[in-house]
């Protein structure tokens, strides 16, 4: 039987690299789109690279970006493929209230970009397509927990590009019978989260501040819940949403809640530091039981316009119609993060004690 061919756009973000990674494992020709930018930025997929002249290559990456049709057009055109998952997105939430049009145009129309290639192409019929939709659609929760029936009420530009995103992926299934799904995903983390995200912003944070390379956290908004699972059991359901008879959408989460300061304090606990929480909003402070020292502070410019405070997600119906059960637990999560940013810290450290000066990107 011929081998199954996936397109991936976003390959090189958190969900791509596991993805793809995934779908080789299956068997499947793997493509990626990638963006062309002026370093490298293909990290996270860098042991999956082949060489272009090895025999049986199954893994190719092709310059790409959602705001171009022609580009998008040309690239189905070339792959054929037989499942298309939509995961590119400017995905950072509070950089979408700063650009709020470039969000819409990537994050929003990239959706409708990708789907009208496919029926422009007459692929409809062949080609299978997930999108990467997001538990911020529900944003202003009207119900608790939230399931594929609650309503939504998004809170960013990043959520309302998504809203857009969700319904003409519904659309393209009913006009044009394409078997389309929106896969609403809670939030899912690994060692490879984007450092600007809250969990991996704590974990690499309180690893320095372990190793003394770093004296503090600066946060937001602590007493947001979420409901975090891991990334790897997350992508897993993306393909097993485009290998059922009909296309449907489902939401993927754990059933689990937290708060930011609840992941901090397992954080710490992992990295072996006791954090004494004292104040209260602004003035809130986590102290280091053991040196008195302050080490999270919160600093309000991470605070949104508008702020989605709590989530948490029903899985039921991906648990009884495709038997998806999350197998990485919270606290597996965050010693996974946790270790991962203290071997990182501790090169870090090595090179500053041999005398090399490292760049630190500040978040
Ligand atoms: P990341 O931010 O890690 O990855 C986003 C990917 O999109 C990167 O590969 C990025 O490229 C690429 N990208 C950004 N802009 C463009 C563009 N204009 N054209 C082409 N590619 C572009 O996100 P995740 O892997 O965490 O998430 C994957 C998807 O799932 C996203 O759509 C996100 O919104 C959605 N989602 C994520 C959740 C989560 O908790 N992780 C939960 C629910 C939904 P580059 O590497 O060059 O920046
Ligand atoms: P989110 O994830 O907005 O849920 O979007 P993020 O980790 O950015 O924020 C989670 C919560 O933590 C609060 N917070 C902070 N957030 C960041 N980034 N930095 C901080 O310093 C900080 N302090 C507190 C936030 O206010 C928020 O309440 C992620 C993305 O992956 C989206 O693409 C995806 O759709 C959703 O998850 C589901």
């Amino acid at each position: 039987m011929a081998k199954k061919k996936a397109l991936i756009t976003g390959v090189t973000g958190q969900d791509g690299a596991y993805l793809a990674r995934f779908l080789l494992d299956k068997g499947y020709e793997v493509h990626g789109i990638k963006r062309r930018a002026s370093s490298f930025n293909t990290q996270r997929i860098d042991d999956l690279y082949q060489d272009p002249h090895e025999k049986g290559r199954r893994f190719f990456l092709h310059y790409g970006d959602l705001s171009d049709s022609s580009n998008l057009i040309r690239i189905i055109q070339e792959v054929q493929p037989d499942e298309v998952y939509n995961l590119a997105a400017q995905s950072h939430v509070a950089v979408s209230f700063e650009s709020p049009e470039y969000t819409a145009d990537v994050t929003g129309l990239g959706t409708l970009r990708l789907l009208e290639a496919i029926r422009i192409l007459g692929l409809q019929e062949k080609t299978r397509f997930y999108q990467a939709s997001t538990s911020e659609l529900f944003g202003l929760v009207q119900e608790t927990p939230q399931k594929e029936t609650t309503p939504f009420y998004p809170r960013s530009p990043y959520a309302v590009a998504k809203l857009y995103g969700y319904w003409i992926c519904v659309n393209y299934r009913e006009a044009y019978n394409m078997y389309a799904c929106n896969g609403i995903l809670f939030n899912h983390e690994s060692p490879v989260r984007g450092e600007t995200f809250v969990t991996r912003k704590i974990t690499r944070a309180l690893a320095r501040i372990k190793l003394g390379m770093q004296d503090c956290l600066y946060l937001g908004n602590m007493n947001a819940m979420r409901d975090w699972g891991h990334a790897k059991d997350f992508v897993r359901m993306q393909w097993l949403m485009l290998q059922q008879d009909s296309p449907q959408d489902y939401v993927i989460a754990t059933g689990e809640q937290h708060s930011v300061r609840d992941f901090v304090d397992a954080a710490a606990n992992e990295v072996g530091i006791e954090v004494e929480w004292r104040g209260t909003g602004e003035q809130e402070e986590g102290i280091n039981k053991e040196t008195g020292k302050c080490i999270v502070a919160i600093d309000p410019r991470y605070y949104r316009p508008t702020e989605v405070t709590t989530l948490l997600g029903d899985p039921a119906k991906a648990k009884s119609e495709l038997g998806w059960e999350p197998e990485v637990s919270f606290k597996e999560l965050v010693r996974e993060m946790v270790q991962k940013d203290l071997i990182e810290a501790k090169r870090e450290r090595l090179c500053v004690q041999h005398g090399f000066e490292l760049f630190q990107p500040q978040e």
